[in-house]
């Protein structure tokens, strides 16, 4: 078999290419490669040595798949020693994006230069893990104490301008890559430039009190999580130790976070979050429509957040309200989240005024006549949906997708009332839309392959992480909520009060206890839902007996001031005695004897109301298959990525 390392001499560089497609992953038939190629040229008649990549990127890091199998020489931080001890000078050359391992390939490098559009980064934390391979001892000793550990705790890509700023890289390659570094090279050679390793530099001064301020802000920022805190050391040995020992005090840390289960859970994550946009049984051959526009029913908090995703992908949108005061209200809505947007400084002026450009308003379904995706996204009243999508079976073009933003409706009954139920389909956003990463993609009974294979792509397009599901009452995610709901007012009858729910399941990791989610929500939302249901369709009383009470005594939740707790003006939760006596009371009305509950039976039963669900949904073929239902959680709910999701929680277990 041949290697995806390959080596040749040019003009007496010697050029080491790695190609292994699709992101030049170190995979050990990788680092065995970059090990012979670089032992030949440090025998060889060649004056320097350029690391370069085939393909779409620079090596993005270590081969995730090979974590947790069997170890196979040589290991990384073996190799990058080897290649930092090369008496030749070593010069990486970036495109793409170098991550993880690669980034640490080229910090044992020389020198380093990138095209002016590569983006290097550690992402190790988002994996549950640190840079691994001496990524940690030589990048503080480049950039700086803070620096690194700000790279190191967010895990986020930076711009090689950027890495150039913070003495990451030394120089930008305008043009052809390859080239330009070779030309480098030989500029080095002919200067007689010193060979600059990494890990015989100094570390720039620093504050030492840096690390006790990063553990105290992380363990409020990332409770419970080890690899943040096992960073913070792991620089601290940087900084405070020779060389050899600190990537010592790296390897240890690095294992025992390789080694625990919340890696594990993220690295599932990692793989479950990519198969979640195949589906099974289409081909990679399906056709796609076009989508160059988009009319957005409903000018809504919802639809604003809908309309906002497209825009800032570029995308122009037609937003549809009733009234010029509706749409205007929903206009306005958009502008002050792009006015949010500037002043936390997460897009500049330009581009939001680029964004916001992009989005018209209309009261006459007629401006939808060209568009080639409408997304109805009014209120949950599925009379008003089939209305609205008669009107756009009316005025929409042929071949134009016609998708609702429902949370719960039966997309197949909407599609019904169309003559063409083939191009209808569920787009299920998660408020802010233009925030949340999830959509659950619904798939009707008749929604063409075509229409499901355009709107995948198209979520990526968005930069959302796509579920598909099939038709049920709240697909997966909701359909999934409501027995975790109905288990969290049990608890509060039997004994547990409203803080130890949401605190037990903060301090397990949820970013938001359910009583608090429910009060975010608005309790009048399911009260409206259950107004409309037989009592058999509503369940057991119990289930629903609290909320039901505080909505009758207009604790509405967040919006009236107090739901299951008590708001300030800034919206703090504070228990309330009221909400405790009330909770007694319902209980003696219906029998319950009230106990003292653990915090592991609050986790235990919740979490087990969640997987139950996700099981029977699994078995119905809503998902298509459990990491499905994981990346939904994760990406929707607030489930801590570091347990993988319920599903794979459960088989944990
Ligand atoms: C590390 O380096 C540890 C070291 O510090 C120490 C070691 C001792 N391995 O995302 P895409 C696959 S930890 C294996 O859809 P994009 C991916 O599964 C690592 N496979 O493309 C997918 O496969 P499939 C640190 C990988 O263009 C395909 O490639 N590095 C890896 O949207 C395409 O991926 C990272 O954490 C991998 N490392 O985004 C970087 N990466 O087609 C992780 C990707 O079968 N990777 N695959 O579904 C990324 O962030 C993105 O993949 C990247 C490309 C930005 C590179």
């Amino acid at each position: 078999m041949s290697s995806p390392v390959q080596y040749e001499l040019q003009d007496n560089i010697g050029v080491i290419t790695v190609d292994n497609p699709p992101v030049n992953a170190l995979s050990q038939a990788v680092r065995q490669g970059l090990l012979d190629a670089i032992t030949q040229a440090t025998r060889d008649e060649s004056d320097a040595v350029v690391i370069f990549c085939a393909g779409r990127t620079f090596i993005a890091g270590a081969d995730i798949k090979e974590f947790g199998k069997p170890f196979k020489a040589p290991g990384l931080p073996d190799l990058l020693n080897t290649i930092e001890a090369c008496p030749k000078p070593v010069i990486a050359a970036l495109h793409g994006t170098a991550l993880g391992g690669g980034f640490e390939t080229a910090l044992a490098a020389h020198y380093r230069c990138a095209l002016p559009s590569a983006k290097v980064g550690l992402p190790e934390v988002k994996l549950g893990l640190l840079p691994g391979a001496g990524g940690t001892q030589r990048t503080p000793r480049l950039a700086g104490v803070k620096a690194s550990l700000d790279l190191f705790v967010s895990g986020a890509p930076i711009p090689a301008g950027q890495a150039q700023g913070i003495g990451l890289i030394d120089k930008i390659i305008d043009g052809d890559l390859l080239d330009g570094a070779l030309a480098w090279a030989k500029a080095l050679v002919s200067e007689n430039a010193p060979i600059r390793r990494s890990s015989e530099q100094a570390v720039p001064d620093y504050d030492p009190s840096i690390f006790d301020e990063y553990r105290r802000t992380l363990a409020k920022r990332a409770r419970g999580q080890m690899a943040p805190g096992h960073i913070v050391s792991a620089v601290e040995a940087a900084a405070t130790l020779p060389f050899d020992e600190g990537l010592a005090v790296e390897r240890r840390l690095f294992m025992e976070c390789m080694q625990s289960p919340q890696s594990a859970g993220m690295r599932h994550i990692f793989f479950a979050e990519r198969q979640a946009s195949k589906v099974d049984g289409l081909s990679k051959a399906t056709p796609r429509r076009p989508v160059d526009s988009v009319g957005v029913i409903g000018g809504g908090t919802m639809g604003g957040g809908i309309a906002m995703s497209f825009a800032n992908a570029g995308i122009p949108v037609t937003m549809i309200e009733i009234s010029d005061e509706a749409l205007q209200r929903g206009l306005s809505i958009v502008e002050r989240n792009y006015a949010g947007s500037v002043k936390r400084g997460k897009i500049s002026e330009e581009k939001a005024a680029a964004c916001r450009g992009l989005i018209s308003g209309s009261t006459d379904y007629a401006a939808l006549a060209d568009v080639d995706l409408v997304i109805e996204a009014v209120f949950e009243d599925p009379d008003l949906k089939k209305k609205i999508f008669t009107q756009l079976d009316a005025v929409c073009k042929p071949g134009a997708i016609l998708a609702t933003n429902t949370s719960y409706q039966d997309v197949d009954a909407i599609a019904a009332v169309t003559a063409r139920p083939e191009d209808v389909i569920g787009m299920h956003f998660f408020s802010p839309a233009h925030i949340m990463k999830l959509l659950e993609v619904v798939r009707g009974e008749k929604t063409a392959d075509d229409v499901l294979a355009t709107v995948m792509a198209l979520a990526k397009k968005i930069r959302k992480v796509a579920v598909v599901s099939g038709v049920c009452y709240g697909f997966i995610g909701n359909r999934m909520l409501r027995p975790y709901g109905k288990t969290t007012q049990l608890l509060l009858l039997e004994g547990a009060s409203p803080q130890q729910v949401d605190s037990a399941m903060e301090n397990w990791g949820m970013a938001m206890g359910p009583l608090r989610v429910f009060d975010l929500a608005g309790l009048d939302i399911g009260y409206k839902a259950r107004e409309a249901l037989s009592n058999e369709q509503k369940g057991d009383p119990k289930t629903y007996r609290v909320p039901d009470l505080l909505v009758e005594a207009g604790r509405l939740g967040q919006k009236s001031g107090s739901g299951f707790y008590v708001y300030d003006e800034n919206r703090k939760p504070t228990p309330d005695p009221v909400v405790d006596e009330m909770i007694q009371k319902a209980a003696e009305e219906l029998g319950i004897e009230r106990r003292e509950i653990s915090d592991d039976e609050i986790v235990d039963r919740l979490v087990s109301a969640l997987v139950d669900e996700g099981r029977k949904i699994l078995e119905e073929g809503i998902a298509q298959r459990s990491s499905d239902i994981d990346v939904v959680y994760i990406y929707g709910y607030g489930f801590p990525a570091s347990r993988g999701g319920p599903m794979f929680y459960a088989d944990q277990q």
